[in-house]
């Protein structure tokens, strides 16, 4: 088994790369859960159907979340009725968020409600919300504390942040549907995909248990970086990086996950940092990390595949 932890556009990518390329059994994909919430009585989980589309091929490419062929006619409806429709719901995005809704009134959980909807769209892999309990992403900016939608939708990511909280999480366990099998040391390994590491992937590793096992090293950890040339390709990560204060390269991605990381995949145009990441004690894949296509997608999987088999090798001696 191998898993992957990933957020919204950037690890639906990688995340249907590996799907390519790895047997759908022995693939698990962990999605982040904080940037989920409720809106017009939805329960809209945003990084879970951007790598759902794009497993069932149904992703828009060009926006990076919600379905291709989209149309907005019930939310410019609600718009026409005086309805504040500042996060945008799709007509056919809409009819996921209307079955989700139904299976959770049903009684269904989270990892329930996102069995049924995977099986219903044929996706093969396993893919799992981090975890039944609610976690929200609390960005913590000079104008205030906003929820993670607020700051980067409502606010499109202009406030400067300061921190990040994940309100809920102390009380949060991992979901069984994929933590079972990652502690009983049934995984060959796991990918950190290329998502932010602020608010994708450290949510999944705040959760009870998840980053002492790694520190345990009891696994294979790979991540490929989300930041390219020095910079993110969409989404907030560069910005953030300085805001905080932190050098915004590949270094600062790998020593995010110092405590626990064997191998990072790195793209062309930062191969300069190689070296420097050698030194640390990294395996180091240099490629193409711009996902402009599925071939990238797979080619990038196969990749970072290589990586952690490597970076297993080594464990095991
Ligand atoms: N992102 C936006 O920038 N504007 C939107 O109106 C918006 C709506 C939306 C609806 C459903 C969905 O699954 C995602 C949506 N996103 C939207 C993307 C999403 O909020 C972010 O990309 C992620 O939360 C960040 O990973």
């Amino acid at each position: 088994m191998i898993h992957a932890f990933s957020g919204g556009v950037g690890g639906a990518k990688l995340a249907r790369g590996l799907a390519d390329v790895v047997q759908p059994s022995h693939l698990t994909i962990v999605v982040n859960t904080g940037d989920d919430f409720d809106y017009l009585g939805l329960r809209i989980m945003p990084d879970f159907d951007s790598v759902a589309y794009a497993l069932a091929g149904l992703n828009d490419t060009e926006r990076g979340w919600g379905r291709a062929d989209e149309t907005w006619q019930c939310r410019d409806a609600l718009a026409a009725l005086g309805v504040d429709t500042w996060f945008s719901l799709g007509d056919r995005d809409l009819a996921t968020h209307l079955l989700r809704i139904s299976l959770l009134k049903g009684g269904a959980t989270a990892t329930d409600a996102a069995a049924e909807i995977t099986r219903r769209m044929g996706i093969a892999c396993r893919l799992v919300p981090m975890t039944d309990h609610p976690v929200n992403t609390m960005v913590v900016t000079e104008s205030g504390e906003l929820s993670f939608q607020e700051y980067f939708v409502r606010q499109r990511c202009e406030p400067a942040v300061a921190a990040f909280r994940f309100a809920g999480v102390n009380r949060a366990t991992p979901s069984a549907a994929w933590f079972h099998t990652f502690k009983q040391g049934v995984s060959r390994g796991l990918i950190l995909c290329p998502s932010n590491p602020f608010v994708s992937i450290d949510p999944i590793l705040s959760l009870a248990g998840v980053r002492g096992l790694l520190r345990r090293r009891v696994l294979p950890v790979v991540a490929v970086s989300p930041l390219v040339g020095g910079t993110s390709i969409k989404g907030p990560l560069a910005k953030m990086l300085t805001e905080l204060g932190q050098r915004c390269d590949v270094l600062a991605i790998a020593d995010h996950y110092a405590d626990f990381l064997d191998g990072m995949v790195i793209d062309n145009r930062d191969a300069e940092f190689e070296p420097e990441l050698r030194r640390r004690g990294l395996h180091v894949a240099v490629c193409d990390t711009m996902m402009v296509g599925r071939e990238v997608s797979r080619s990038l999987a196969r990749v970072s595949l290589e990586l952690l088999a490597h970076c297993g090798a080594k464990h095991a001696t």
